[in-house]
C-alpha cells in the first residue's frame, strides 16, 4: 500500500485550469495507541428489528455494535475501536443514472460538474487565482486519462496523478467519460461526477440522507466480525471476482478480468450478509461526515457523525468529506480501498467518474 490519496482532487481539478500546485509532504502518523476494544464501557445494544415496511429499494440494518477499522489498514483506518449504530435503512444498491435523472426531471436540479466555474471557486485551493487563463473558465469534471504518455510516467514522482487523472471539459453525470458519451446504454449504473453537495440534495428529494461513515462501515460488513471483505477474509473466494475492481498493474494496464473496465450495472455481483450490492468496488459512494485522520482516537462510542471540522494533512485547508468502498479503479497494487475498513475523502463541491452515492433512512423511533 502507498498512500491513501490516490489524488488531491481539488487540486487536480484546479490543474485542470492551471498548473500552479505542489503536493504536500506526505502525512506520516505516530505509533498506533493500543487496541481499546476490550475496553469498551457500555452495555452493547440488541440489534433491532425493521421498525415498520421496507421502503422500496432498501434493506434494514439492524444495528448493534462493531469493531469499527482494522489493524492491518493504513493509519487513518486505527485504532480500531468498538463502535454502536442504531439500526437504519440503507439502499441496496449506489444509485443509478436512471434514478438521479427521474431527481433531476423533478427538481431541474443542476449538478456541479454542469456549472460553469467562477475565478473566485478556486480561492484558497491555488496559489493566484487571477492566473487561471478564461478559456479554461469551462464546466467539467475528473476523470481518468487511459491514453497517459507511458514512456514518460514515473510512479514513485510526485506530479504522477496529473498524467493519469484529467479535468475533462463537458464531462459530468450524463457524459461520464466527456462529450461524446452518453449514460444511454448506462441506465442501470451508478451515477457518477456527483459531488457531495449533489448527493446530499438527492437524498432531499428523496427523502434520504447520506449514510454516517459508522453506518456506512456497520452496513458493508454485512454482519461479519474483524473481515476485510463484506463477504469474509479472501478477495477473490474460490477464484471468483466478487466486485468490479481494477485487475493488472494500476495505473498502466486494466485487465478488466472481472468484465468492467469501467462501471458496471448496480446489483451485479453477489449481495453481503444485509442484502448490500456492491459496497466494495463499481464506485466509491460518499458518506455524511467530515474525514479527519485521527478521528478514530476520539470518536464517540454511539452513533459517531464524524468530526465537527475537517483535517485532511494532505491539503490542509481544503475541506474533505468521507468516501467509502473503493471503485474501479483500485487494485491490490495501490490504493485497496475496496476493502470495507478503508477510508478515502473528498472535496465537497467536486465529482469525480469514479464516486457515486447511496442513500440511507433513519428507522424514525
Ligand atoms: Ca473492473
Ligand atoms: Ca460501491
Amino acid at each position: 500500500m502507498k498512500s491513501t490519496t490516490l489524488v488531491p482532487l481539488i487540486t487536480l481539478v484546479a490543474c485542470g485550469l492551471i498548473v500552479a500546485a505542489a503536493f504536500a509532504p506526505p502525512w506520516s502518523r505516530k505509533a498506533t495507541p493500543p487496541d481499546p476494544v476490550s475496553v469498551a464501557p457500555n452495555p452493547e445494544p440488541v440489534p433491532q428489528e425493521a421498525p415498520g415496511p421496507v421502503p422500496e429499494g432498501m434493506v434494514w440494518i439492524p444495528g448493534g455494535a462493531f469493531d469499527m477499522g482494522a489493524t492491518d489498514g493504513f493509519p487513518d483506518e486505527q485504532p480500531v475501536h468498538r463502535v454502536a449504530v442504531d439500526g437504519f435503512w440503507l439502499d441496496e444498491a449506489e444509485v443509478t443514472n436512471a434514478q438521479f435523472a427521474e431527481f433531476v426531471a423533478n427538481t431541474g436540479y443542476v449538478t456541479i460538474a454542469e456549472k460553469t466555474p467562477k475565478r473566485e471557486d478556486f480561492v484558497g485551493q491555488i496559489p493566484d487565482v487571477n492566473e487561471i487563463p478564461e478559456e479554461n473558465l469551462v464546466a467539467g469534471s475528473v476523470c481518468y486519462n487511459p491514453e497517459f504518455d507511458r514512456t514518460t510516467f514515473r510512479k514513485d514522482g510526485p506530479l504522477w496523478p496529473y498524467q493519469v487523472w484529467q479535468y475533462v471539459k463537458g464531462a459530468n453525470w450524463r457524459h461520464p467519460a466527456g462529450p461524446d458519451s452518453s449514460i444511454e446504454e448506462k441506465q442501470a449504473h451508478p451515477v457518477v461526477h456527483v459531488s457531495h453537495e449533489d448527493a446530499v440534495a438527492y437524498c432531499r428529494w428523496a427523502k434520504k440522507r447520506l449514510p454516517t461513515e459508522a453506518e456506512w462501515e456497520f452496513a458493508a460488513r454485512g454482519g461479519l466480525s474483524r473481515q476485510s471483505f463484506p463477504w469474509g477474509k479472501e478477495l477473490k473466494p474460490e477464484g471468483k471476482w466478487r466486485l468490479n475492481i481494477w485487475q493488472g498493474n494500476f495505473p498502466e494496464e486494466n485487465t478488466a478480468d472481472d468484465g468492467f473496465l469501467a462501471t458496471a450495472p448496480v446489483r451485479q455481483f453477489s449481495p453481503n450478509g444485509y442484502g448490500l450490492y456492491g459496497v466494495s468496488g463499481n464506485v466509491w459512494e460518499w458518506c455524511a461526515d467530515f474525514y479527519r485522520p485521527d478521528y478514530y482516537e476520539m470518536s464517540p462510542r454511539d452513533n459517531p457523525t464524524g468530526p465537527e471540522a475537517s483535517f485532511d494533512p494532505n491539503e490542509p485547508g481544503v475541506i474533505k468529506r468521507i468516501q467509502r468502498g473503493g471503485s474501479f479503479m483500485c487494485s491490490d497494487n495501490y490504493c485497496t480501498g475496496y476493502r470495507v475498513s478503508a477510508r478515502m475523502k473528498g472535496e465537497p463541491t467536486t465529482g469525480t467518474f469514479h464516486c457515486g452515492f447511496r442513500c440511507a433512512l433513519s428507522s424514525g423511533k
